[in-house]
């Protein structure tokens, strides 16, 4: 058998690594100049790497990793099914057991009547294939006419092009001539950094609003859904005001237009509910799910889709899918994972006990010197940082600098908490306990001592 175990020392392992791999969202010349840490194990919310080094994984790999590393259910699960039927596809009048039980404990757990599963291999694709169901609904609903699709800037649904397009960063825009034709943007409900002198509520409302504006814009015949994340994750966990959500829903019904909500992060338990639109009570006409759906131990996604829209679909001929559209060992192991997710009392652990006392203990770094605030929704949490906690003003370095500083304590005290831009962001596996929350806190506390005495230095803290 291939040993792909850790076989070679880290500098080679490393340049092997420099000469051959591209990473993503990566400027490979400058990680050359250092190399890439090589993660070789796993267990729980642990990570080691190739010198041994213990590291507490404060983001669940990418926001993913929902039942913790090291489940041994899941390989076995694998491993069965790879024995009994490795590959078959769901094209051309056929299906296969795993794909059949995997969507019907899909339509259990969603919410109202998201009874539908298409299946794809991750969130970008799952967001591409909801571009053209969307196009196609109101196609043959005599409407084809109604094909924009409203975004929200600094949003994330992936990578494809079609993941890209209705994302909101404007960075992976400008690499490949996108977005594609038909999607639009408003603002997010990002009040730390946008709101200026609004209360949060009140604030909450006008970036709702903004979305009727927009429609009345384009022409309500044209418009054919809303998407949005229901915490952003990757814009840095931006909260939304209480009021933001059921403004949007309101809109979204009163013009007839499709309300898509992006589950890719905040499904499967990341809210303390199995979904965001739980934690909001929303009631979207298709959500996108991915991460969380194998905990990250195999890649799949899916777009779980409501009667309303299933059923005009359901037609026509929808000329879409992929070969790996519902593949049997992604369904198998799915399915195993949602299983210890139920039967393990995780989500509602999470939802009980757990978040809250993360939630406490992240909000006790509010009163750190150059924290501004602390937000917690279930298990993703952010702090933005700042020179001025009174104005919330940003830092007048380039947005980053001092989240990058931040991050690198993080990473020297051997825990991993991201940054964007300059908020801090965690999403630990949900199956963390009190014990290992309180050193991710001891680790946070310190990473952020650390980090301020270098920003105070190095004379950044200055308001821009
Ligand atoms: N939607 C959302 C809301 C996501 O967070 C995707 C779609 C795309 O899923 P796939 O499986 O195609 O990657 C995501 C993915 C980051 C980061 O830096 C976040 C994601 C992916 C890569 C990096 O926080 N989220």
């Amino acid at each position: 058998m291939n040993k792909i175990t850790n076989h070679l020392p880290t500098a080679e392992l490393q340049a092997i690594d420099a000469a051959h791999h591209m990473h993503p969202f990566t400027t490979d010349n400058d990680l050359k100049q250092h190399g890439a840490r090589v993660i070789t194990s796993a267990d729980g919310i642990w990570l080691k790497d190739s010198e041994g080094e213990q590291i507490l994984d404060a983001m669940a790999g990418l926001w993913c990793v929902n039942i913790g590393y090291g489940r041994d259910e899941l390989a076995d699960v694998a491993a069965r099914q790879m024995r009994e039927l490795p590959y078959y596809n769901t094209f051309f009048q056929t299906t296969h057991v795993p794909a059949i039980a995997l969507a019907q404990k899909l339509a259990e757990l969603a919410p109202g009547d998201l009874n539908h599963v298409f299946y794809a291999n991750g969130g970008s694709d799952a967001n591409d294939t909801n571009i053209r169901m969307i196009r196609t609904y109101w196609a043959e609903k005599g409407q084809p006419e109604r094909d924009v699709i409203i975004s929200r800037w600094n949003a994330y649904h992936g990578s494809t092009i079609g993941g890209t397009s209705l994302g909101g960063m404007k960075g992976m825009h400008g690499q490949g001539s996108l977005p594609i034709p038909g999607i639009e943007f408003i603002d997010q409900p990002n009040w730390y950094a946008e709101g200026g002198d609004m209360a949060p509520e009140e604030f909450g409302l006008e970036r709702a609003r903004q979305l009727e504006a927009k429609i009345k814009e384009i022409g309500p015949d044209r418009v054919a859904a809303f998407i949005g994340e229901p915490i952003q994750g990757a814009g840095g966990v931006i909260v939304p005001p209480e009021s933001y959500w059921p403004e949007i829903q309101r809109i979204c019904q009163k013009y007839d237009i499709l309300l898509v909500l992006d589950e890719v992060i905040t499904g499967f338990g990341r809210t303390g509910n199995w979904f965001g639109t739980q934690t909001y009570d929303l009631t979207p006409d298709i959500i996108t799910v991915a991460k969380g759906l194998s905990s990250g131990y195999v890649p799949i996604g899916a777009s779980i889709v409501s009667d309303k829209v299933a059923s005009v679909l359901a037609a026509t001929e929808f000329n879409h899918g992929y070969t790996y559209s519902g593949h049997p060992v992604a369904c198998a192991v799915a399915l195993e994972n949602l299983r210890i997710l139920e039967e393990e009392g995780i989500v509602d652990r999470v939802g009980a006990e757990t978040a809250p006392y993360l939630a406490e203990k992240w909000h006790s770094l509010a009163d750190h010197p150059f924290v501004g605030e602390t937000k917690i929704v279930g298990m993703m949490a952010s702090l933005a940082l700042t020179p001025d906690k009174d104005s919330r003003a940003p830092f007048a370095a380039d947005a980053g600098t001092v989240g990058y500083i931040t991050r690198e304590r993080c990473f020297a005290n051997n825990m991993i908490m991201r940054h964007v831009g300059d908020r801090m962001v965690i999403s630990p596996p949900l199956v963390i306990t009190k014990a290992e929350i309180d050193t991710l806190i001891d680790r946070a506390r310190t990473s952020l001592d650390e980090a301020y005495e270098i920003v105070k230095e190095k004379g950044l803290m200055v308001a821009g």
